[in-house]
């Protein structure tokens, strides 16, 4: 019945959540903002520039342009700092094993990412050849919850979006396959990915029956 499966990167494959707190961290420290890893939930599947607003709204910051890009930048900057050897490693146990069973039921594959450094991070842990599609940060206009990166997939990919199940860590991917339409797999903890059809803990415990 399903065709599709749209996987979320930073998070759900990768393990580079870690990474992005850590340097929007050290981005707020820099600001005298306190951010904790709570706060941190909010940023999950989240554009770059929508992430520093959030910061600066829970500093109660108010900031030009200019300055937001510059800071922005030194953000992503030190986040490529932390990604910078990363390697099969920092692939989340399971991941690569499910796509390949996936792709082995002629199930077609996709990445549905809100970063722009999604293509350097497929590169480097060696699954970029395992997706028949892939749309990241610098092929959308509108941030998750918006539905358009999963829209684009399903395009790309020629489906229809009911064809399509969608693997993902955050509250605000969830809630964009769901406005795209799709089927929901939370990938991560109960309490915060309730909105899910699916809820498993990680890649390794998924065990679905749509494919
Ligand atoms: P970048 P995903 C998202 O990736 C991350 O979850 C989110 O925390 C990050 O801010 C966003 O990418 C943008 O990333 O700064 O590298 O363009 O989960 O949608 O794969
Ligand atoms: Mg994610």
């Amino acid at each position: 019945i399903f065709k599709a499966a749209i996987f979320d990167l930073d998070g759900v494959l990768v393990d580079t959540a870690k990474y992005h707190y850590f340097a929007w961290k050290r981005l707020a420290d820099t600001l005298n903002i306190t951010f904790t890893e709570e706060d941190n939930e909010r940023l999950k599947g989240v554009n770059r520039m929508k992430c520093l607003d959030i910061i600066l709204e829970i500093g109660g910051v108010s900031l030009g342009a200019e300055v937001k890009l510059e800071l922005a930048e030194k953000k992503n900057n030190w986040y490529r700092e932390y990604i910078h050897n990363m390697d099969k490693s920092g692939l989340l146990a399971g991941a690569e094993e499910y796509i390949h069973k996936l792709k082995s039921q002629g199930v077609l594959t996709a990445i549905g990412s809100a970063s722009k450094n999604a293509k350097a991070i497929l590169t480097r842990t060696g699954i970029i050849e395992a997706f028949d599609v892939i749309v990241d940060g610098n092929m959308v206009q509108n941030a998750k919850p918006d539905p358009e990166v999963f829209v684009k997939c399903a395009n790309l990919l020629n489906i229809t979006s009911d064809k399509c199940v969608v693997f993902e860590d955050s509250q605000a991917g969830i809630a964009a396959a769901k406005a795209a339409g799709m089927k929901t797999v939370g990938i991560g903890s109960e309490e915060i990915l309730c909105e899910a059809d699916f809820i498993f803990t990680n890649m390794l415990e998924v065990e679905l029956p749509l494919f």
